[in-house]
């Protein structure tokens, strides 16, 4: 009897062992060193990530997803400059990848985790930022320009002078994005989004710095001041404006006839991301059709991957808030990297937000 209790209570040692064994094995698997579930962590834009697509890789996986935000490319980059070291997946625009790669701030991408990268249309890879996408993917394309309410701004501007009109004194927001709200006055003055020239720079810091009392606020996620009712208009993202005809549905669209930003938002891995193999598993994620469809739904941007169109519901399909016409497109620049000359770029939206 004594003899058989010792052997059973062995047998039960030995078994509990095995499953601790197991469980410990499991949670290295699964987890991090401390058995802690895995968490993702993404940088973005606001109005970036949804609910379901976090949620839907979280199951999937096994791990959570945690998303923070920024305004604009210059906070990503402060960030990351500041030593930012828990971010897996960040979300820069073109000209930002270029000097986020410059910085030596990016891991390489490795293609043979990240299989649907052969999803995406040729038309959005090879770009100037990343010519052979070693350190980026394509998440969505856009455009800047002016949202309105329609029932309220009249005549419908065509113009960015409309935002240095008195009218609408403290009924409007600029974009809080140096590069994008430069560019503005840079366009509205007839000059390049990229100009390397100190005075025509001086001259849009002037004409800003003009327009600061007219100006209700500098944000840069414009959606939220047009649905509350905050603003009749606003320097805005395509995607933004779009969502706020949802609740909005007189606010329009328009691109100044200067010509304005167009954008392609990308995902990169920062160097110093912890979790770099489960990053690029959520890249591979979301370049599945039906999740890239999701982005398209939630975002209102464009989608870079064609077979999401067929996920998509028909008004997202072709909509001009996403395609311009041929001649709107002509009208339109990509930001780029202006080197050592982004000094005066910083020191003027500096000045200007100091006024
Ligand atoms: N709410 C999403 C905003 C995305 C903005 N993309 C920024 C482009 C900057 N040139």
């Amino acid at each position: 009897m004594r003899k058989f209790s010792i052997a059973s209570f062995s047998l039960q040692t030995v078994l509990k062992r095995y499953m601790l064994f197991g469980f410990i094995l499991l949670a290295l698997f699964i987890g991090d060193s401390d058995g802690q579930k895995q968490q993702l962590n993404v940088f973005t834009w606001a109005g970036y990530v949804s609910g379901d697509i976090r949620e839907g890789f979280e199951k999937e996986f096994g791990v959570s997803v945690l998303v923070d935000t920024y305004a604009s490319n210059e906070d990503l980059l402060a960030k990351l400059l500041a030593g930012a070291t828990g971010y897996d997946i960040i979300m820069p625009s073109d000209y930002m990848v270029s000097i986020l790669i410059k910085q030596n701030l990016l891991a390489e991408l490795h293609r043979d985790t990240i299989p649907n990268f052969q999803n995406i249309s040729p038309l959005f890879l090879g770009k100037y930022y990343d010519t052979e996408n070693r350190y980026s993917v394509p998440y969505t394309f856009g455009t800047a320009g002016i949202a309105y309410d329609s029932a309220v701004v009249s005549p419908p501007p065509d113009s960015w002078a409309v935002l240095w009109d008195k009218k609408y004194k403290n009924q409007f927001s600029m974009l809080d994005d140096q590069r994008e709200t430069l560019g503005a006055a840079l366009k509205l003055l007839g000059y390049s989004l990229n100009t390397t020239d100190a005075k025509q720079v001086k001259a849009a810091k002037e004409k800003l710095i003009a327009q600061k009392p007219l100006v209700k606020q500098y944000k840069s996620e414009a959606e939220e001041l047009l649905i509350a009712g905050d603003v009749v208009m606003a320097h805005c993202w395509s995607g933004d404006a779009f969502r706020a005809t949802e609740t909005r549905p007189t606010i329009r669209y328009v691109i100044p006839k200067e010509g304005s930003s167009q954008f392609i938002d990308a995902v990169c891995i920062p160097k110093s991301a912890p979790h770099k193999e489960l990053a690029e598993q959520f890249i591979n994620y979301l370049l599945r059709p039906e999740v890239n469809a999701k982005i398209t739904t939630f975002t209102k941007y464009g989608t870079c991957v064609p077979t999401a169109k067929e996920y998509l519901p028909e008004h997202l399909r072709e909509h001009k808030f996403i395609y311009p016409t041929k001649e709107v497109l002509e009208s339109l620049e990509w930001l780029k990297d202006p080197g050592d000359f982004t000094r005066h770029y910083n020191r003027a939206w500096e000045e200007i937000k100091a006024k």
